[in-house]
């Protein structure tokens, strides 16, 4: 195997360049388009920094904000960084993104483990969303073990740190440059 297993998924890749560019051109005027990724942060992450560096780290939700801005503006992608304490207000914006966003961020914060709403709204809108915790949730309490965001999530990252939100950008950009990976064959 080896190097060989690789050539099949570049060969794919080449031999479909049109679906990675009809995204990414408006039919309107034809112009280019810059995806756009809500990164939506729930309960209590306004105060990373301040409180429990130790599990959170010592970085503050603007550290976090910037490095979602850098990695997006690296990735192509227009990321829309928003905070709130409030769940009506994170199914607002989660709903919002049905025709303003091709994909989510989302750590929903302790709403993760508690929210119908969340969980609906997600399953709702269709748009792609990976679920981001900094701290690795199932090495903490039972109660945290737990999510509603999960079951309607694209892909789940945990216990990474602010890192997971980059990934989670990269995860996106890679799904929106090709939308259905299920119907993208790996072998040419
Ligand atoms: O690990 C995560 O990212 C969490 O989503 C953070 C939530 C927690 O309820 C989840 O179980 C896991 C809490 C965010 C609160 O952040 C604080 C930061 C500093 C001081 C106090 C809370």
């Amino acid at each position: 195997m080896g190097s060989g297993a690789a050539l099949p998924i570049r060969t794919a890749r080449r031999e479909r360049p049109d679906r990675r560019a009809a995204l990414l051109i408006d039919p309107r005027n034809g112009s280019l388009l810059t995806p756009v990724v809500f990164v939506l942060n729930g309960p209590n992450l306004n105060l990373l920094g301040l409180r429990e560096p130790a599990i959170y780290g010592a970085g503050t939700l603007a550290d976090l904000e910037e490095l979602c801005r850098a990695s997006g503006s690296r990735l192509g992608l227009t990321v829309d960084v928003r905070q709130s304490n409030h769940e009506g207000d994170l199914v607002d914006w989660i709903q919002e993104a049905r025709t303003a966003a091709q994909g989510i961020v989302l750590n929903a914060g302790a709403l993760t483990h508690t929210s119908v709403a969340i969980h609906d709204a997600l399953r709702a809108v269709g748009v792609p969303a990976i679920e981001v915790h900094l701290s690795n949730v199932h090495a903490r309490e039972s109660f945290r073990h737990h999510s509603y965001v999960s079951p309607v999530a694209a892909g789940v990252i945990v216990g990474l740190g602010p890192d997971g939100y980059d990934f989670a950008l990269q995860a996106l950009a890679r799904r929106i440059a090709r939308p259905d990976p299920s119907s993208e064959p790996i072998t040419a």
